[in-house]
């Protein structure tokens, strides 16, 4: 009770709300409101706006939208400010269209903008690139007799420049200035930033001169731009003067402002002060993050003040900060450059950056520069991997020492990997062999870079210059040509096809100034006879030549579950048992075709086509299926708001579903549990998702770490992606219980989380699918957006035939179609369409009200085997006299028993009892039958003792 009859009134409730407001405590606000209710004193409409906003702000559109709801129902209608609040918490969320959208609803209501409303959309114009629009509503402010505020001139001169119109933001600027209006500090500064990226320095500098004798004190805010400013036109001493201007006015410098003065410092040469910067920097303990750091390092590199640029390699480490993969290469190759090879060596091999290309570039480029190009040849020929840069530098290196003939050699080598060298390098090459006396050696090497280039256009690669080499095909150069054996048979008919309208019959006595046309010619015909070569060896020994494309591809680690399953086939032991991949056995260990899919193929056995189902997959299949997820008689079903299509089993569905992530909220994150399937790392990992994790399993108590669940949730930030099990937690058998999933849902709603069921094992957990989906249908009547991947995998035992269906809630059918649309365009690219037919054996089943009965019937037994397992297992451990306790393991619920065992546990029972399980501890109790149970039982008494 936060009130007492007797001190009542509607204005004190309305206090009271907007305060629990302020402090984001909207429950109490809300039970203000119920306690006002019952004593008798209804909210107003400044109550239900106060609310509508705090949801807004802390909540979401939706929650915002169900006070309005109630506010509708109570008889209150909304007004401009409710609306301007639900306006206000689209722009936010970056909602532009849906503002404008709230803009239009208002006004079909006959509710009249105010001056707050048209700024806003002015903001959502300028961010949806629209100025023009945006200039439309400040004629509509003026043409409706509203005063413009503050705010509406920076909003408008913060779009003009945002959007490219600098010159009219300044013009929009000066006129407000004429007309004595005085601008905001803010609305300088929006304007001093705009020019300052545009780098209008001429201007900011004026600007910053009239807000001098505005009568404003200029902030923290225009003194960094400003200098940004300066140091972008490379003024470095104005820049510096603003530094100490705000210097003097007393504000603080922050990580930023030390980087730009420091670095502008040294690039003035002033290296004193820029070190007595830096040590003050530290002095203030400023944090300044990795890129920052490596723009010090490398500018004091530059300027050879190596001792400096240690000192904040030695720092970094202190503060616990990881270096990037730039850090150390900036310094070794300063240390190159500045001729300290020893120095650089010896940080190579700290690094154990040996085999590193850039640093070996690095050491090539210093060691030329400092007269010891013999030892960098000596490293570029020990060199395994050379890019275009090694090539370069050291050609070009050895044109300086007039090293040409060499310098040739590796040029050619550089064309024929495929590489390109700078025109000017190869020129000095071929001047420099002309101008020493080798004309020829320099037109050889013409005529092989052109080859080689050829060559590279063809698509094959140095071994095959070098391979057609071995034949008749070495030669190079046209003049070869001609005189070789080999190439005369096969290439001289050619050349006379190819030389008969020129009129030359015998290509080897032509005229010399038929020489240039035959010269072409000739090399043409080389071509082709080269190509076809180039071609038959690709066919004969394609799969030599592919070996050197791959040289570089490791194999992969096994994965964790299905590796388990291969060491289980290659295992040759009669005694061997796979309690590893989830999935059922029956009772004599042998895989299960279930009846009603049994009965289901014979029904549609001879009766379908081949044909590409839609992009979406079966209609049918995934009507069936989305009713087994949102409830046979759902509304969301009704009202068209779900975006489902078929997938490639539970898997496929989640990959669809993070691939759609990424698209769409390109910089989320996605929170897994710990433990969880182990796929769900990989699926998003491919699809560039970032990973965050959320408290999930109590090793101790072997069951829900609920507090540490809670905590993550609540702290991660507003509209965080989680992904949840629906039930039968992978590989845990823990399931939150109802009054847990409520309390999660909720939660989820006021932090604005979005949910993602992972549902594989729907009818596991209890035996009937229906009770399994109890999760889901708390979050659905809690009105959140959720996703779901299902699954028939388990519970219809179709493993092999890839069958589910991932969908996703939406906001309404037009959302829903939009989504969907998108959906099938993430799996065209990737899959065309779903395979059709396990997606008829689902339909079949489902869509006949006897078969769906005999597979709810069989659901439950194979659930009940299970637990029938689990008891067995139980008993039996305990009757072999185990003092540990292994009551979780009836606990527990679904396919999997997490037992506990360590991986080293595991170990013994896969080396000395032949029994395979994943390394974490799981058992599939599903692959736990009369017959090997005891014998399991022994062996995890064994490994436990
Ligand atoms: N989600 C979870 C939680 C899960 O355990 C699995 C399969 C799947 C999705 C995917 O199943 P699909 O076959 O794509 O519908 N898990 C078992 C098999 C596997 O690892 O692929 C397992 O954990 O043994």
């Amino acid at each position: 009770m936060y009130m007492r009859r007797g001190n009542l009134s509607a204005k004190l409730l309305n206090i009271c709300v907007a305060s629990f407001c302020k402090a984001k405590q909207l429950v109490k606000a809300e039970a203000v409101i119920v306690d006002g209710i019952r004593l008798g004193i209804l909210p107003n409409v400044v109550t239900y706006n106060t609310l509508v906003d705090a949801y807004c702000r802390f909540v979401g559109l939706d929650a915002a939208y169900c006070v309005i709801h109630r506010m509708r129902e109570a008889g209150i209608n909304p007004d401009v400010i409710t609306y301007n609040s639900l306006i206000a918490g689209a722009t936010k969320k970056n909602l532009f269209s849906k503002s404008l959208d709230l803009y239009e609803d208002m006004h079909r209501e006959g509710i009249s903008p105010n001056i707050w409303s048209y700024n806003i959309l002015m903001h959502c114009y300028f961010k949806l690139g629209k100025p023009d629009e945006a200039n439309k509503i400040l004629h509509e402010i003026i043409f409706h007799n509203f005063s413009p505020t503050p705010v509406t001139f920076n909003i408008m001169i913060n779009g003009l420049c945002k959007n490219g119109y600098v010159d009219n933001a300044l013009m929009l600027f000066r006129y407000l200035h004429r007309c004595r209006f005085v601008p905001h500090l803010e609305t300088y500064n929006i304007l001093i930033n705009g020019l300052c990226k545009s780098g209008r320095l001429g201007a900011v500098k004026r600007i910053f001169k009239d807000l001098g004798e505005s009568g404003h004190k200029p902030n923290a805010i225009t003194y960094n731009t400003v200098m940004k400013c300066c140091f972008r036109s490379k003024q470095y001493d104005l820049g510096l003067e603003i530094m100490s201007q705000m210097r003097s006015k007393g504000y603080t410098y922050d990580g930023f402002a030390y980087c730009t003065t420091i670095s502008a410092l040294l690039k003035t040469g002033r290296i004193y002060d820029a070190n007595a910067f830096m040590e003050e920097m530290m002095r203030n303990g400023i944090e300044l993050d990795i890129a920052s750091y490596n723009t010090l390092i490398n500018l004091y590199c530059k300027e050879g003040n190596f001792e400096a640029a240690f000192g904040l390699l030695d720092k970094i480490e202190k503060e616990g900060l990881e270096c990037d993969q730039y850090t150390h290469m900036i310094i070794i190759n300063g240390l190159c450059k500045a001729g300290k090879i020893v120095e650089a060596q010896r940080q190579i091999s700290r690094m154990g950056f040996h085999s590193n290309l850039v640093a070996s570039n690095c050491l090539i480029d210093g060691l030329c520069r400092y007269g010891q190009i013999d030892r960098a040849i000596e490293l570029f020929e020990s060199m395994e991997i050379k890019d275009s840069i090694t090539y370069t530098s050291l050609v070009h290196n050895l044109c300086k020492a007039r090293r040409f003939r060499y310098a040739s050699k590796l040029m050619l080598a550089c064309f024929r990997s495929g590489m390109k060298i700078l025109k000017c390098t190869q020129r000095a090459v071929l001047d420099g062999l002309r101008d020493s006396g080798y004309r020829n050696d320099a037109r050889k090497l013409q005529s092989r870079i052109r080859l080689a280039k050829m060559l590279k256009m063809l698509g094959s690669k140095e071994r095959w210059v070098m391979e057609c080499g071995v034949g008749h095909l070495k030669l190079c150069t046209i003049d070869d040509c001609l005189l070789q054996p080999g190439f005369r048979s096969s290439g001289e008919s050619y050349l006379a096809l190819l030389l008969r309208p020129l009129g030359v019959t015998d290509p080897l006595s032509c005229s010399v100034n038929k020489e240039r046309a035959l010269k072409r010619c000739v090399f043409m015909a080389f071509r082709t006879v080269m190509m076809s070569k180039v071609l038959h060896r690709s066919s004969v020994s394609g799969a030599r030549s592919m070996s050197s494309w791959w040289r570089s591809v490791e194999p992969a680690p096994k994965d964790p579950i299905l590796g388990v399953t291969e060491a289980f086939l290659a295992d040759p032991s009669p005694d061997k048992v796979n309690v590893g991949v989830g999935a059922y056995r029956d009772d004599n260990g042998k895989p299960v075709v279930l009846e009603c899919v049994r009965e289901a193929e014979r029904r549609i056995a001879g009766s379908l086509n081949m044909e590409y189902l839609p992009m979406g997959g079966s209609v049918k299949m995934v009507e069936e299926t989305l009713k087994l997820a949102y409830g046979e008689n759902s509304d969301f079903i009704k009202d068209k708001r779900i975006a489902a299509v078929q997938s490639l089993s539970g898997t496929g569905a989640c990959r669809l579903f993070a691939d759609f992530q990424k698209r769409f909220r390109p910089d989320s994150q996605i929170y897994i549990p710990v433990p969880t399937w182990a796929n769900h790392h990989n699926i998003w990992r491919d699809a560039q998702v970032p990973q965050r994790t959320f408290h999930y399993y109590h090793p101790e108590s072997k069951g829900l770490d609920f507090a540490g669940l809670m905590d993550d949730v609540k702290n991660a930030p507003n509209g965080s992606f989680f992904l949840l099990h629906a039930c039968a937690h992978n590989p845990t058998g823990v399931d939150p219980s109802e009054e847990q999933w409520r309390e999660i849902s909720y939660q989820f709603k006021v932090k604005d989380h979005f949910a993602f069921f992972d549902m594989a094992y729907q009818g596991f957990a209890s035996g009937d699918p229906e009770r399994d989906v109890k999760s889901i249908k708390i979050f659905l009547e809690d009105g959140h957006h959720i996703g779901i991947a299902q699954s028939y995998a388990k519970n219809m035992g179709l493993y092999g035939q890839r069958v589910g269906c991932l969908s996703v809630l939406c906001e309404d059918e037009k959302q829903a179609l939009a989504v969907k649309s998108q959906l099938q365009q993430l799996a065209r690219p990737m899959y065309s369409n779903p395979p059709v037919h396990g997606a008829l054996v689902v339909s079949t089943v489902l869509g006949d009200p006897d078969l769906k009965k005999l597979w709810l019937k069989e659901v439950k037994d194979m659930a009940d085997r299970i637990i029938g397992m689990r008891t067995a297992l139980r008993e039996n451990l305990e009757k072999l006299g185990s003092p540990l306790s292994w009551e979780h393991i009836t606990n527990q619920i679904g396919m999997f028993c997490y037992s506990g065992l360590t991986p080293e546990q595991v170990d013994r029972l896969t080396n000395e009892f032949h029994i395979y399980m994943t390394r974490n501890g799981r058992i599939s109790m599903a692959g736990v039958t009369t017959g090997n149970v005891g014998y399991l039982a022994n062996a995890i008494r064994e490994v436990t003792k």
